[in-house]
């Protein structure tokens, strides 16, 4: 078996934040719940439900259904705008992110024990410039990736509760997923299972329009 040669890019910040701004992130995010709940979304085409529950703040949201991925400005289930990101979120991106603007979209993951997700490229955006900077809360995963063609090899890391993951560089396109849960790794959750946050720019810096249509559902 090939080894994955390592990745210029990718960074992890283990223990980025401590229990306490664990804790208050948590709180901020139990309050975007209220405003914008976690839902099930589904896969293009065939309308197969994913194992994540997700949602979104800040101004953009990403969402996946029979209509393909995209991002839009309203919570497909509420019809409201997606709650602003908590200033914790935005402090990440600025101490993290290397760039100089401002994130548009933090995409909230929830999994459950069971849950995962596939291998997959973040292509939805029009600026690969920006990297996508990951926050985990709660149970520790097994996050894989490997470089930017789906074949190439790939590595196991574990990301626990505070740790930071930057995908910039080569590392932006490299496929990535989450394998499984490692359930009762963390006690931050009492209902156990994980949240990730994905903060993401979208657009390029001069422009911004209503909804991006994501290249995977143009193709
Ligand atoms: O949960 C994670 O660590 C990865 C999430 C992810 O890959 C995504 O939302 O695109």
């Amino acid at each position: 078996m090939t080894a994955a040669r390592p990745l210029s890019g990718l960074r992890l910040v283990p223990a980025y934040l401590d229990r306490p701004s664990q804790e208050a992130l948590l709180a901020a995010l139990r309050a975007v719940f209220a405003r914008a709940p976690l839902y099930t979304p589904r896969m293009p085409n065939s309308g197969k439900p994913l194992s994540v529950r997700m949602t979104n703040c800040g101004p953009l949201g990403w969402v996946t259904d029979e209509a393909g991925y995209r991002y839009q400005p309203l919570h497909p289930h509420t019809g409201q705008p997606w709650p602003a990101m908590p200033d914790l979120v935005i402090n990440a991106w600025k101490s993290l992110a290397g760039y100089p603007h401002a994130p548009e979209s933090c995409l909230i993951n929830y999994y459950g024990g069971a849950a995962k997700m596939g291998l997959h490229q973040d292509r939805d955006e029009l600026d690969f410039e920006a990297p996508v900077v990951s926050l985990s809360l709660g149970d520790t995963c097994l996050f894989r990736i490997g470089g930017s063609k789906r074949s190439d090899p790939t590595r196991a890391m574990r990301l626990a509760s505070g740790d930071a993951v930057v995908l910039g560089g080569e590392a932006r396109l490299a496929f990535h997923g989450v394998d499984r849960i490692i359930a009762g790794t963390s006690t931050l959750l009492p209902e156990g299972g994980r949240i990730n946050l994905t903060l993401r720019r979208v657009t390029l810096p001069q422009q911004r329009s209503g909804s991006v249509r994501g290249r995977a559902a143009d193709v």
